[in-house]
């Protein structure tokens, strides 16, 4: 065990056994401050390092003890999200590269990838609101922080917490799902909650469809993704498409937010693989092809061409200004219209059909080749636009796009850097130029490491009875930010209803005692708890302290209070407190007597039983006329008990 290993273990103990002592219950709340958040990029992935997270990474933290959550301020609740961590490694069979498919140490390492949805992310949780998980208290905590440029509001939060102690929430949802092929090549299968990609036995993307459940209509709607590669053999010019490689291998991992995939193929000495990252409602694919001068590559040219079924379908690109149908039928796209690839701005083409949306996106480095064009052909009777011959299990073309780039001997490296989106069927043109203004602008992210901090240390909360009286002593240990305590009663049945407030100390160090006393009780059992309330509005609930309130030993007829008093200013008239002993219901009535033995006035009670009970006496009559100045007595009977005293008043 690591020095650091053993000073964490500590940390979790000594936490620990805090919490089980401790007073408080955790439970916090920050509904009176902040507000909700969300990002509005429901389809854009997160990637993070585990470099971002340095006190988890390099060995530090294992994968398995690390989860997701966010926090719901309205709710006042945190939840998990799905998110993945996939370890990369050195490839064994080439120092210089990193693999996603050898195993990995089951540590988190800077070169591990956190990804998540930026959509699911939620509210900023306040420093003080932590996941009900007392181990986690031990560890930091990472705040993610998601800003979207393009948005002022576009924010959202997650965070990232440590344990060995939390598990996966069962209904945590599983984005994307990978199908082996059946027979070992590249028929494999992906099946996202937004889409499902099928491959030809080299792994070329060959179907393509957005289920109902996704607001498609669940048809294949795409033809072949193809390649061309004009090279020189000897004097000749040979031209290489897809179908020109040799399928070597696939490896994928199958996680939660993403299936990342990889297909191997050979190309005459060259071994080229391709990489490619399936998120809910995307693919991000990279290969990169190293051309060499001995090649004489005088053409590349990479394209997705789609089925004659989308023949109503309707294609978008940035400079394409009139409504452009992808139908088979020549839409004589020439010049600026076709948009030019604007290198190294990424370009983008949008198919909208009835069978779903495809938005793709391309860049490509400067100087590679002579010419960049955007590749766009619509032709139902078959045929190419560079010369080349097609291929696809349809002949005609229908909305293909793509990029095309000619030359003499171009060297470089040809880099496939695609991002392409699956949507519902039938979407407008904005949505492609959003999703171009938000890959030019990626979301920002913000990472901070918080430490749990106990806002309020209560060590200690009594309650003792005097009589009808509950006095509640507590002291903390030190303070952070304590607005002060608001005082919770319950009694017998009843609901916690808040009866006081006592102010803290803001921030201090030094041991604070407060006291407060519920005057007025009445016999029976009592409940207190204290909600600790931070300037921010987040709170925390002491657990409940009960005293007992005892009946009264006696019956006692206390002195009026105030005595002399006035009638001219009777409202409030005197008061008369007494206390019955009695535990069964008895009749109680008060009678008010002149120095005659006059009786001038009798007060009922009706039935009570033992308590400490009061009475007020106006200083009028039966019929609400003030009674003359002088000596009065007054005689409570409760049952068969009686007492009486004097009282003045005066005119
Ligand atoms: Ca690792
Ligand atoms: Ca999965
Ligand atoms: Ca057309
Ligand atoms: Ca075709």
């Amino acid at each position: 065990m690591s020095l650091t290993t053993c000073i964490m273990r500590e940390a979790v103990e000594r936490l620990g056994a805090f919490i089980l002592g401790a007073v408080f219950v955790a439970m916090s709340s920050s509904t009176l401050l902040l507000a909700q958040s969300s990002i509005n990029r429901p389809y854009e992935p997160q990637v993070l390092l585990g470099s971002a997270f340095p006190n988890f990474s390099n060995d530090i933290a294992p994968i398995n003890q690390l989860f997701l959550y966010k926090f719901d301020a309205i709710g006042n609740t945190w939840e998990q999200i799905p998110w993945q961590i996939d370890e990369v490694e050195t490839d064994p069979n080439d120092q210089t590269k990193n693999t996603y498919f050898v195993a990995g140490d089951g540590l988190l390492d800077d070169k591990d990838e956190l990804s998540f949805m930026a959509g699911d992310a939620g509210d900023q949780a306040p420093p003080s609101s932590w996941i009900d998980n007392a181990e986690s208290r031990g560890f930091e905590r990472y705040e993610i922080e998601v800003l979207d440029p393009l948005e002022a509001s576009g924010k959202g939060y997650v965070y990232l917490y440590r344990s060995p102690t939390l598990s996966l929430a069962p209904t945590l949802p599983d984005y994307v799902a990978y199908a082996p092929s059946p027979s070992a090549t590249g028929t494999d299968t992906i099946s996202a909650q937004g889409y499902v990609e099928g491959h030809n036995a080299n792994g070329f993307n060959n179907s393509l469809a957005i289920p109902v459940s996704a607001n498609g209509s669940g048809v294949n709607f795409l033809d072949q993704l193809k390649l061309r590669l004009k090279i020189k053999f000897f004097t000749f010019d040979i031209v290489l498409t897809e179908d020109s490689f040799t399928f070597s291998g696939v490896s994928a991992v199958d996680g939660r937010v993403r299936v990342v995939r990889e297909i191997r193929l050979s190309l005459q000495t060259m071994n080229i693989p391709f990489l490619f990252k399936y998120y809910r409602h995307s693919v991000i694919f990279s290969a990169a092809i190293n051309l060499t001068s001995d090649l004489g590559v005088s053409l590349l040219r990479q394209s997705f061409d789609f089925k004659s079924n989308v023949s109503s379908a309707k294609w978008y690109n940035q400079n394409a200004s009139r409504v452009i149908t992808a139908d088979g039928v020549d839409d004589a796209l020439t010049g600026g219209e076709p948009a030019v690839v604007n290198t190294p701005a990424l370009n983008w083409y949008m198919l909208s059909s009835s069978h779903g949306s495809f938005v793709g996106f391309f860049s490509l480095p400067a100087g590679l080749g002579t010419t960049q064009n955007f590749y766009y052909r619509d032709n139902r009777t078959g045929g190419t636009n560079d010369g080349t011959s097609d291929t696809g299990a349809e002949s005609g073309s229908f909305g293909e796009s793509g990029l095309w780039i000619t030359g003499t001997n171009i060297t470089g490296t040809f880099p496939l850097a695609l991002t392409n989106y699956m949507l519902a069927k039938d979407l407008p043109q904005e949505i492609g130029k959003t999703l171009h203004d938000q890959a030019l602008q990626p979301l920002q992210v913000n990472v901070n490491a918080q430490s749990y901090v106990v806002p309020v240390e209560l060590v200690s909360f009594s309650i003792s009875a005097e009589r009808n009286r509950a006095v509640l002593l507590w002291q903390t240990a030190s303070e952070t930010n304590n607005l002060g305590f608001a005082i919770e009663r319950r009694f017998a049945s009843e609901e916690w209803r808040s009866i006081g407030f006592v102010g803290g100390h803001g921030t201090t160090t030094m041991p604070q005692s407060y006291r407060f006393a519920d005057n007025e009780v009445q016999p029976g059992e009592y409940f207190y708890r204290l909600r600790q309330i931070d300037t921010d509005g987040a709170f925390e609930m002491s657990e409940a302290r009960q005293v007992m309130i005892a009946a009264p030993e006696r019956f006692v007829l206390s002195q009026n209070y105030p005595n002399p008093f006035s009638v001219s200013n009777a409202t409030m008239g005197t008061l008369i407190q007494y206390e019955l002993s009695e535990l069964a219901e008895v009749d109680v009535h008060l009678r008010i007597f002149n120095l005659l033995g006059q009786e001038v006035r009798r007060l009922s009670q009706g039935r009570q039983s033992a308590g400490y009970l009061k009475i007020s006496w106006d200083g009028r009559n039966e019929k609400g006329e003030p009674v003359p100045g002088g000596i009065y007595f007054y005689q409570l009977t409760a049952g068969a008990q009686r007492q009486a005293r004097k009282l003045v008043v005066v005119r």
